[in-house]
């Protein structure tokens, strides 16, 4: 249920840490059903743009949703589950909030990539090892259809950022490649990298989908100024003294709620196929 002492110490070291059968079967066909049901629903957004930054690309597709609690109650469940909370918190340390939740799509044949950047260079706190993504791949993700990659000890440094002119809204930065090493996970897998670390993931030119759900989580004494004060943004306490099961930031209580989510999310794609 938690990383042992050497997956911390290499979670430190590198900034990262590769956790092949992270969720189970279920979980993450269940997470593939509910990113369909998204897409149906028109929520993912081609961000991808023909190289000034601007122009959207009718041949290349980046396809984002951010952020998925308010649009899926499941993906909303997710970040309480248990074993997510028991690795992160051993990770970042207690209190942890859920910060952000996004996902990636790159279709069949014409993915786009997410270029290199340290997710610090959006957050900006103080200590990049006090915040993590939890990156879990929700198709098998090789080298060829553009997986994660990231660079070991990259957090150790602060990478210039500027505009990336393949993105309507992302920043760029251009590290050393040479040593970047390349997660390739099952479906189910995950990579927790600290917000230093940088990463990219590639294009997708093969034929099928793929798709990753990126997840941040935050230890709250390492919060900027104002973050936790936008009420139509609510950024939930998953431990510590504040923490509620979501209730005081969405009104409902939310943990204890993934399994009873996957299940409707299963079922109700049985009965509609
Ligand atoms: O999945 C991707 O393409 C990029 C994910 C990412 O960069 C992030 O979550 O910080």
């Amino acid at each position: 249920m938690k990383p042992t002492a050497s997956q911390l110490a290499q979670f430190h070291s590198d900034g990262f840490l590769l956790v092949p059968h992270f969720f189970s079967e279920r979980e993450v066909r269940a997470m593939r059903l509910e990113l369909d049901r998204l897409r149906r629903d028109g929520f993912l957004r081609n961000v991808a743009t023909d190289g000034d930054g601007e122009t959207h690309s009718t041949t290349k597709m980046n396809l984002q949703i951010c952020p998925m609690h308010d649009k899926s109650t499941f993906y909303r469940a997710l970040a309480f589950h248990p074993k997510v909370v028991a690795w992160v918190r051993a990770l970042i340390g207690d209190p942890v909030l859920r910060h952000l939740d996004q996902s990636f799509l790159k279709p069949a044949r014409c993915g786009a990539p997410t270029n290199w950047h340290q997710d610090n260079a959006y957050f900006q706190i103080s200590d990049p090892l006090k915040g993590t993504a939890m990156w879990t791949a929700i198709h098998d993700a090789t080298l060829a259809n553009g997986t994660m990659r990231l660079i070991p000890g990259s957090h150790r440094e602060k990478l210039e950022h500027s505009r990336d002119p393949e993105s309507d809204h992302h920043i760029r930065c251009y590290p050393d490649e040479s040593k970047a090493v390349a997660a390739e996970l099952p479906a189910g897998g995950v990579a927790f990298f600290c917000y230093g670390a940088a990463h990219a993931t590639g294009c997708n030119n093969t034929d099928s989908d793929r798709a990753g759900v990126a997840y941040h989580f935050l230890n709250a004494d390492y919060a900027t100024e104002g973050l936790l004060d936008n009420p139509k943004n609510p950024i939930p306490y998953l431990t510590g003294p504040q923490a509620t099961g979501g209730l005081r930031e969405y009104g409902v209580k939310v943990e204890g709620t993934f399994e009873a989510e996957a299940t409707r999310v299963l079922e109700q794609a049985s009965v509609t196929a």
